[in-house]
């Protein structure tokens, strides 16, 4: 990528999504447009969940779906409803190949082989939340496919390293919505205008402070922690560091993103990979993390190198502020 390439895209505040998305094109000297295309129907598909789950105590529609996922979770009504949504948002723009959904046991092929892109997605984490009106959010990853445009999609595209993402991001369903995302060169948020319909840009070049002071952690699980986790605690408590958990992933993170912080999923005898995926959870959120500046591992190696083998594998996960993670790794 050229020097220009790498240099960040800077646009007032206020600017809109669209006009970030054309700016950042430019800065692309191949850029066909696909990219760009597919960014937007991300977005769109966001805009349409953030309705949803905005009316869900009123329209009826939270509550159990009355199915589990491959991951023998009880499926919410609104993930059902999510995963529909993105995945047509995604079929109709026409940019992508095959997605990985945490909501699908296997790869949905939208027999597009022409398609240059793959899509990791969380289409709706933490969803069990939004009973009780807590922020959940949306995670996405972007791949270019590796077989050949035109034949059919194989698992080495979709079983890539987080390293080989061409973008990552995440929308957050909070107290407002944001779309969050990085396409390698900075992270950048946007928050929705309801008023406008429209995504505005809200925090521009996004950076993770090196330090903070907020662990986020599921205390209940304490007794299953391993010694170095238990003494990294230690440590933090020692400090009076704040323990914040949300129980929402993209809420904690976001929240670690703005202010510092570390969040840690850690393998416990009941998951002895942890609970979080790689594929469609950890991987953007390191992606991001470590383009504002930040460091994402699984307790042992950068969580952007780990060469999946499944689509759905757990990872332990720990993320947030550099040095909090280096400190809380190396034991
Ligand atoms: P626990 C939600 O199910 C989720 O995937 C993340 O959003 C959240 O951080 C974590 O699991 C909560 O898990 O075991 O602490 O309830």
């Amino acid at each position: 990528m050229g020097k220009a390439e790498k240099s960040r895209i800077a646009l007032p505040v206020g600017s809109n999504l669209d006009r970030f998305i054309m700016k950042n094109q430019e800065a692309f000297k191949y850029a066909t447009g696909e990219l760009s295309q597919l960014i937007r129907d991300l977005a769109y598909a966001g805009k349409v969940v953030n309705r949803e789950i905005n009316r869900a105590g009123l329209a009826d529609i939270t509550g159990a779906y009355g199915a589990e996922n491959v991951q023998g979770e009880d499926q919410q009504n609104l993930d059902v409803a999510a995963d529909i949504r993105f995945t047509r948002a995604l079929q109709k723009g026409g940019e992508v190949a095959a997605i990985v959904s945490e909501e699908n046991a296997d790869i949905i092929d939208l027999n597009n082989p022409r398609a240059k892109y793959i899509i990791a997605i969380d289409p709706l984490d933490g969803s069990s939340n939004i009973d009780v009106n807590v922020s959940v959010g949306t995670i996405f990853s972007i791949y270019r496919r590796v077989s050949p445009l035109g034949s059919p999609v194989q698992m080495e595209d979709v079983l890539q390293a987080g390293k080989e993402q061409i973008a990552a991001g995440y929308i957050l369903y909070g107290s407002s919505a944001m779309f969050v995302y990085t396409t390698g060169k900075g992270v950048n948020g946007f928050t929705y205008e309801p008023s406008l319909g429209e995504f505005i840009l809200s925090h521009q070049n996004m950076k993770i402070p090196k330090e903070g002071n907020i662990f986020s952690i599921n205390e209940g699980l304490s007794n299953h922690f391993d010694e170095p986790l238990e003494a990294y605690l230690n440590l933090c408590k020692d400090r009076s560091y704040s323990a914040r958990y949300i129980g929402s992933l993209v809420a904690d993170f976001h929240r670690n993103l703005l202010k510092g912080g570390i969040y840690i999923y850690p393998r416990t005898p009941k998951v002895p990979n942890g609970k979080l995926r790689l594929i469609y959870e950890c991987n953007a959120l390191a992606m991001v993390a470590e383009q504002a500046g930040g460091s994402a591992s699984d307790g042992k190696q950068r969580i952007l190198d780990i060469q999946p083998k499944s689509l759905h594998e757990r990872v332990p996960f720990y993320v947030g502020s550099k040095r909090m993670v280096e400190e809380a790794t190396m034991g």
